[in-house]
């Protein structure tokens, strides 16, 4: 309820950054009614007017959200802020050639948010989105569990999804993570993998070219389209929804670790209990030491990185 008067607060989504992913992302959110207001703010302001008119043409098919390209005061009453805005990898790139790029234009950002909103979540989407996250979340001084990063939710749906493809399971059935960074240190939790509690029916061979399948899909992708957005837009409406109806959903988003296998002070994708806070808790797993020895690699690529920038 809203303090003090008598009417249903408004659940409010701004999305900041409406190029491929950003658009997808509020296109996905508005389809599913995830929200009663959604909020469109891009550098590009025709862009954004543009899209917040195409989508609103579209509110007699799917009913009742108001739709608006905005601007930072918009973000006063947001319950949830993503930020999909930047520079994205063109062919060839590697994730973490966006750092420099991407980190001057937050900078920006989270100082233009911080000024009418105090109280609800960053959703960090952009690249290296752990480090863009770790990054968010130092600025904004917020405490951890309202700054999350997509983490490896996207690769773990990608991982799930060839799993079950070879095994001739829904995808739904098929549990199994990808952990560390959203780039190319992440790791398989093989040792964790499982339909039904049943261990995978899978080789060596096809297990390495799940996983390779896996990190290397954005760069596929990339080659044959220019750029990635239907799975990532669905991926952040996943964690949306988990926060909004306080789902408790255990989901592998990218949290600051507190001495996670000997792991601290960074950001990395691991499996954490989403609600309304944020993240709740981020989950305790029994991992193999030799997964524990890559998570520690993949942990120590990004601290180096963040040495690299100025916070
Ligand atoms: P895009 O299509 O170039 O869109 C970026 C948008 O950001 C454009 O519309 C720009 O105008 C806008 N923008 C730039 N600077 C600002 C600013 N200061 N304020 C507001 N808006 C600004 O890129 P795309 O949408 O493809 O990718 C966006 C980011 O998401 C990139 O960093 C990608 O690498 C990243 N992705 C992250 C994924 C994940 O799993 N987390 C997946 C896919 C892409």
């Amino acid at each position: 309820m809203r303090r003090g008067a008598g009417t249903l607060k408004k659940t409010r989504i701004v999305v900041i950054g409406v190029g491929a992913v950003g658009s997808t992302t509020a296109y996905t959110l508005l389809l599913r009614g995830r929200m009663d207001e959604l909020v469109l703010i891009d550098a590009n302001r025709d862009k954004a007017v543009g899209d917040a008119l195409d989508m609103n043409h579209g509110l007699p098919f799917v009913g009742q959200t108001k739709v608006w390209a905005g601007t930072y005061e918009d973000c006063a009453t947001a319950d949830i802020v993503i930020i999909t805005a930047g520079a994205a990898q063109r062919q060839g790139e590697s994730r973490i050639d966006l750092l420099k790029r991407n980190v001057g234009i937050f900078e920006s950002i989270i100082d233009e948010v911080l000024k009418y909103n105090d109280h609800g979540i960053l959703l960090i989407a952009s690249n290296p989105v752990d480090i863009m996250s770790y990054f968010s979340w130092k600025k904004s001084g917020w405490p951890t569990n309202r700054v999350i990063g997509s983490g490896t939710l996207l690769d773990s749906a990608r991982f799930r999804y060839l799993i079950g493809e070879k095994l001739q399971i829904d995808s739904r059935s098929v549990h199994a993570h990808i952990v560390g960074e959203h780039g190319d240190s992440e790791l398989p939790l093989w040792s964790l993998a499982n339909i039904a509690g049943t261990e995978l029916q899978l080789d060596e061979e096809a297990k390495q070219e799940i996983f390779t399948n896996t990190r290397d899909a954005a760069y596929q992708i990339i080659n044959a389209k220019g750029a990635t957005f239907y799975a990532i837009a669905l991926a952040l409406d996943r964690i949306c929804t988990a926060i909004l109806r306080n789902e408790s959903a255990v989901m592998n988003v990218s949290t600051l670790l507190k001495d996670y296998h000997g792991i601290s002070d960074v950001y990395l994708g691991v499996p954490c209990i989403v609600d309304r806070q944020g993240v709740r808790e981020v989950m305790q797993i029994a991992i193999t030491d030799e997964e524990k020895a890559l998570l520690h690699k993949s942990a120590d690529k990004l601290k180096d990185l963040i040495k690299s920038i100025s916070i």
